[in-house]
């Protein structure tokens, strides 16, 4: 079996574990651990140990790799490869009980610069929906056993999804791109969780997405699943501090950039 499609089975097998214990304690009530960057970007007791559970997984299975994930310290490893995880990403959607909320897995190597890194396994779980999307790279995107593909066809406009970031100071200038944007749109959705909001453009679910500020760990597992459902990802201002994810089919991701670059 090729590394990539052994990660991405270790990947899904991992985040099926740890989205059921996240749900688990959803049921029994979330607590409150800490607020991080704002006040309105929280952690969870529960974000913390399923942090802790994949963190140790991966751990006895892949011991010197390195490892990236929202809630706790980075560890190079010594292997080349590092785990990008994201415990529970939808943070604010599992503290209110939406059910939009997912574990993203993602196995890189060279570095853990987002899209300058060589993604080689992906895994997106959605505990409350019981899906899992998982790519391996070089053998396609799947949901369970279904093969993912972008759409290719937008004769009414574009179903597009974004995202805001934490810092209410940031969302005028993220709403003004919503109006741009809009122009190629037929509607907008706002999901609450990048990871899944990626995997759904995979699916065919969303035309694209575009998103600014997002971390490593909320794209670098749903980017290569679109990759390998024959869609496109780029990260435009990759050196500011907000920079701009976009993903879709070729032509709306072709689209999107147009849009977006003239207005960076
Ligand atoms: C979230 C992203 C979402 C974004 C939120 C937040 P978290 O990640 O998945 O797309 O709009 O601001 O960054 O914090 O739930 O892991």
């Amino acid at each position: 079996m090729s590394l990539s499609l052994e990660f991405a089975e270790l990947a899904g097998e991992i985040a099926r574990e740890a989205g059921e214990l996240a749900r688990r304690r959803r049921d029994e009530g979330v607590r409150l651990a800490a607020t991080k960057s704002t006040l309105a970007d929280i952690v969870t007791d529960a974000d913390r140990e399923v942090e802790e559970l994949i963190r140790e997984r991966l751990r006895v299975a892949r011991p010197g790799d390195g490892f990236l994930g929202e809630e706790s310290e980075a560890d190079t490893g010594d292997t080349g490869i590092t785990w990008v995880v994201d415990p529970i990403d939808g943070t604010v959607n599992y503290a209110y009980g939406i059910p939009a909320y997912s574990v993203s897995i993602a196995a890189v190597r060279g570095g853990t610069v987002p899209l300058e890194w060589e993604a080689l396994a992906g895994a997106v779980f959605a505990p409350a929906m019981g899906e899992l999307f998982t790519a391996a790279l070089g053998h396609g995107a799947w949901r369970g056993e279904h093969r993912l593909a972008v759409t290719s066809d937008t004769p009414a406009g574009a179903l597009l999804a974004t995202g805001f970031g934490y810092d209410p100071t940031t969302h005028d200038g993220d709403l003004a791109t919503v109006r741009q944007v809009m122009t190629m749109a037929r509607d907008l959705r706002r999901g609450g969780s990048a990871a899944l909001d990626l995997a759904y453009v995979a699916a065919g679910r969303l035309d694209g997405y575009f998103e600014r500020g997002l971390r490593p760990w909320d794209l670098a597992a749903g980017a290569l699943i679109v990759v390998e459902a024959g869609g496109s990802v780029t990260l435009l201002d990759a050196a500011s501090s907000r920079p701009m994810l976009i993903a879709g089919g070729i032509d709306v991701h072709a689209r999107l950039r147009g849009i977006l670059e003239e207005k960076a």
